[in-house]
């Protein structure tokens, strides 16, 4: 059998140990379409940190507790950055970490597309199944907030002046009510998401193409997951490379998504905030109306939600309460083995 999933980075990652546990099991064929949009470029380097943290997480490179960048990381480069002032220095670059984007950075200069690069890396880190950069082109997840108006607002202040204007809240400047985009890093690492907020633009995505494979992988899928990632920020983006969607909806292959929301509030991460930009409730039930019933043109044929939910029923998908801690390899195979038999495949699992 041949699984497909759709992730971001540090809720997908934990979910795609367990998928990699069911698919060693069974004997099936895994391969992870990771989101791009969180892709940045600091400091001359290009992060990104979905591939990273899948990569890492799953070659047992991954810090457990941040879920981001390396363990047993040392912050030499991070704290001689500050030293300089260079900013950003609100981003936690680690030296191990560093020599990932070295690599990538370098491979990509010399003209190597992100799915080679991320191919190289991975040779390294040999994650057990294959990761798919959703597009090989440039997709940026940028976000609209309000414009505080002149003055050392966040991210433009100068070294020294940098304690005015950010940090102490958003002071409304002289002609407020504008608006303006930051890189989402910004917004999800220096402010939190502690900002007044518009909208998400995923700069790019209209010219983006699907990296290579993706589409192969989509059309000969047997089944396609949806893993419990951040879907404004993380699945969104994926979807909104051209020829995705279009891939899932010509593939009769049942595609079963899984909560990233348990007990109305997100696993980790800040799901709950940006699904409030959008106006969505922060709820089971929401983010599943949010991707949309595969018979009224959107995505699901399944839905995996936590008992603590009490989810029946969402118009058109077909729903399972399962338990969804991601506690360990074992717990998350199993989340992965009732997605498969929500499908309507067999597990391949005896018991
Ligand atoms: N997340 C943070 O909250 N603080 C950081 O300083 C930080 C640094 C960082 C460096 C490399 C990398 O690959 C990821 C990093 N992240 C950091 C996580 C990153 O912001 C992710 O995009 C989010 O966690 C959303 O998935």
């Amino acid at each position: 059998m041949r699984i497909v999933v759709l992730t971001g980075g540090i809720g997908g990652a934990k979910f795609l140990v367990g998928a990699r546990e069911y698919a060693r099991r069974t004997g099936a064929e895994l391969t992870a379409v990771v989101n791009v949009g969180d892709d940045v470029i600091l400091h001359g380097l290009r992060i990104s940190p979905d591939l990273d943290s899948v990569m890492y997480t799953l070659g047992g490179g991954a810090d457990p507790e941040r879920g981001w960048g390396r363990v047993g990381e040392t912050w030499a480069v991070k704290n001689e950055l500050a030293a300089y002032q260079a900013e950003p220095t609100w981003f936690g670059l680690g030296d191990r970490d560093v020599a990932t984007h070295l690599v990538r950075t370098t491979m990509l200069n010399a003209g190597y597309p992100l799915s080679a690069v991320t191919e190289a890396l991975c040779a390294r880190w040999q994650p057990g199944l294959r990761l798919l950069p959703a597009t090989d082109d440039r997709l940026e997840t940028h976000v609209v907030v309000s414009d505080p108006g002149p003055g050392p607002g966040p991210g433009q202040g100068q070294g020294q002046g940098q304690g005015q204007g950010s940090g102490q809240g958003q002071e409304q400047g002289p002609d407020a009510g504008g608006e303006r985009a930051i890189h989402f890093q910004e917004w999800w690492v220096r402010h939190r998401g502690a900002l007044p907020t518009h909208r998400f633009v995923f700069v790019g995505a209209a010219q983006a193409k699907p990296a290579a494979g993706v589409l192969d992988a989509l059309a000969a899928a047997d089944v396609v997951l949806i893993a419990p990632s951040n879907p404004v920020v993380s699945i969104a983006p994926v979807l909104a490379v051209p020829g995705i969607r279009e891939a899932l909806a010509g593939n009769p292959a049942p595609v079963v998504g899984v909560s990233p929301i348990i007990g109305d509030a997100p696993v980790r991460g800040m799901a709950d905030r940006c699904l409030a930009v959008l106006g969505e409730p922060c709820t089971a039930a929401g983010v599943a109306a949010l991707y949309g019933a595969r018979r009224a043109g959107g995505l699901l044929d399944g839905w995996l939600v936590d008992p603590v939910d009490e989810v029946t029923r969402v118009d058109g998908i077909e729903v399972r309460a399962v338990p969804l801690w991601m506690s360990d390899a074992a717990a998350t195979a199993a989340m992965v083995g009732a997605a498969i038999e929500l499908a309507g495949r067999p597990t391949g699992v005896a018991g």
